[in-house]
């Protein structure tokens, strides 16, 4: 039988090429976001692939979050893969001079929206002991930068929240992991700088990780053998040692 994934943040970016990439394996597919549009365009890219279906929430709307995941039809009610990948940086400021709405965004996305998904799908998972989940933390969640503060606190927890939800499925055979990757040229810095053209010299000068790189990881990741779980998982593009250092060329 098919296996069925559920991605958030499935319109842009990692989440957006893990459909693609998890469509080619022939993976069912529910893809979540806000940009419906884009969404739908992707369903019809990859429709002839494989069988999906579309959630259009906010994640940072509980209800809406529960209410939509609870109203997945039958034949995608059993998600074997919980790929938890929504969330986004919004800005980039000294702990003195941040914007309390952007910790707002970046807590109540990336750290609860990641939490009410969890809460929907996982009682399906635990009563079948089956599933997988992968948290997409960050090399942020590693190691704090300057300016990062809350958002590099937004995947710290993330990965506490990884090692706690692998410690307590443990007893029902799931399996929870994290892939944390470095430096990858999606939309993300469009988002953390809110449309100002410094988003376009965060990828200059170096070769970035492309969002199928880590897609082609979180594949790897779900088709290892059932006694193999990858808990966690750093990824840099060669050209970065650590958050700090990236080597440009000139
Ligand atoms: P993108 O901006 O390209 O994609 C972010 C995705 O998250 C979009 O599909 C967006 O969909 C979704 N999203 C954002 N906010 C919400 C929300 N409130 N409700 C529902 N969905 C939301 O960035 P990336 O692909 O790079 O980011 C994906 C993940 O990877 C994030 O968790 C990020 O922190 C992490 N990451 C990224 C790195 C990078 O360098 N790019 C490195 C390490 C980790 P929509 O707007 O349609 O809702
Ligand atoms: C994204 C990587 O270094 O921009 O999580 O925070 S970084």
């Amino acid at each position: 039988m098919k296996k069925i994934a559920l991605i958030t943040g499935a319109s842009s970016g990692i989440g957006k090429a893990t459909a693609y990439e998890f469509a080619k394996h022939g993976i069912n597919l529910i893809l979540c976001g806000r940009r419906l549009e884009r969404l739908n365009t992707i369903k019809k890219a990859l429709e002839r692939l494989t069988d999906v279906h579309l959630l259009n929430f906010d994640v940072r709307d509980k209800a809406k979050t529960l209410q939509s995941i609870e109203s997945l039809p039958d034949t995608f009610k059993n998600i074997d893969i919980l790929i938890n990948n929504a969330g986004n940086a919004h800005g980039l400021d000294s702990i003195n001079e941040g914007n309390i709405d952007d910790w707002d965004a970046m807590m109540d996305i990336n750290v609860k929206g990641l939490l009410y998904v969890s809460k929907a799908v996982i009682p399906q998972m635990t009563a079948r002991q089956s599933g997988h989940i992968i948290n997409i933390g960050s090399s942020a969640g590693k190691e704090v930068y300057p300016k990062g503060n809350v958002y590099c606190a937004s995947k710290h927890a993330v990965l506490a929240i990884t090692e706690g939800m692998r410690i307590d499925l443990n007893p029902f055979g799931i399996k929870v992991g994290a892939i944390n990757p470095g430096l990858v040229e999606t939309e993300f810095s469009q988002v953390r700088f809110k449309g100002d053209k410094i988003a376009d010299s965060v990828y200059k000068g170096f070769k970035a990780l492309q969002a199928k790189d880590i897609a082609e990881i979180i594949y790897f990741a779900i088709s290892r053998p059932p006694h193999v779980n990858i808990a966690d998982l750093l990824v840099f593009p060669t050209a970065q040692a650590s958050s700090t250092i990236v080597k440009k060329f000139n």
